[in-house]
């Protein structure tokens, strides 16, 4: 079900198949090979937020319109001073970067389905997403230093994690372009396929997610996000944890005592720890 006129989108598309669980933002702007601008970017946060809260979604699909580009990264056209700017927001940001953060929250798998260009802050976007199932079209790279932009947080931090420090530092300084095979090479995507596989190839993993426990699912992408995430990491998990605990008896007995005016009875109930 396409969502996006009820949400009055203009730059993405959100569709939603909920007897599958699966949600699928695109943006669109295929003509500008899907650069983002902040309106985009504050379409994607709002669509990534409802499929997030969607209790029948359990996995999520980032692409881009066409099969010409997942996306290119920030519209230069909007650069303005000290960010970007289509006169959508109150200054000149790097919205961006909010995105990324609520990409690496969002307790639910997210796969970048991508077909031709992931460039830029794109191609960080896709890094970003859980999984990467891309077309044998696609081509992946960083421009900043040969535009005058850099992305010294996950951009750098979690490009050398997925390809090792040598690789990231290739494809930063020279700004060079991988096609899909080499960046299959060098673990940057799960799996290439032909163009017209694309979408039942990135359909058949979904299908395969929704099989298995969201919980289990949700504490692994905390964990694997814990190290690289600091505090706000261990946040994650630890806030899974609490939620579980909260599901327990020796978890509802607190509040009960509280809320009952009288002395909780922890021992009394069989606790594991
Ligand atoms: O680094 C950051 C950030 C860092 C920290 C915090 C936030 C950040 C946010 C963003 C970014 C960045 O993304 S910086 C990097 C910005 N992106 C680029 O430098 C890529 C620019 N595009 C290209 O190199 C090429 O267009 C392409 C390799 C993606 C595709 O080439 P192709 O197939 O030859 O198409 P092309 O003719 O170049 O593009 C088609 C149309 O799309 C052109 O417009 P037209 O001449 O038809 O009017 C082209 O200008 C437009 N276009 C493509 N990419 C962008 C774009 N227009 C604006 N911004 C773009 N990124």
């Amino acid at each position: 079900q396409d969502q996006s006129t009820a949400l009055g989108l203009t730059d993405v598309i959100y569709r939603t198949a909920p007897e599958e669980g699966i949600a699928k933002l695109s943006i669109n702007r295929p003509s500008l090979r899907n650069a983002f601008r902040p309106t985009t970017i504050r379409e994607l946060k709002r669509c990534l937020a409802l499929a997030q809260d969607d209790l029948k979604i359990g996995v999520i699909i980032l692409t881009g319109e066409g099969d010409e580009a997942f996306c290119s990264g920030g519209d230069q056209s909007v650069r303005g001073e000290g960010g970007y700017d289509d006169g959508s927001e109150e200054a000149p940001r790097l919205t961006v970067l909010d995105l990324q953060v609520q990409m690496r929250r969002c307790p639910k798998p997210i796969i970048a389905m991508v077909a031709g260009y992931a460039i830029g802050g794109g191609h960080i976007l896709h890094m970003l997403c859980d999984l990467t199932i891309c077309a044998e079209n696609a081509v992946f790279g960083q421009t900043g230093p040969r535009v005058g932009s850099f992305d010294a947080g996950y951009g750098s931090s979690h490009m050398a994690r997925l390809v090792g420090q040598k690789k990231a530092r290739e494809i930063w300084f020279l700004c060079r372009f991988y096609s899909a095979h080499e960046a299959q090479d060098m673990g940057l995507v799960n799996t290439v396929v032909p163009l017209a596989s694309l979408e039942g190839e990135t359909l058949k993993w979904c299908r395969r997610i929704m099989e298995n426990s969201p919980t289990a699912i949700a504490c692994c992408k905390a964990a694997l996000n814990a190290d690289e995430d600091g505090a706000a990491g261990i946040m994650e998990l630890a806030g899974n944890a609490t939620r579980l605990f909260y599901l327990s008896e020796e978890g509802k007995e607190g509040r009960n005592a509280f809320l009952q005016k009288r002395k909780p009875a922890f021992r009394a109930l069989s606790t594991e720890m």
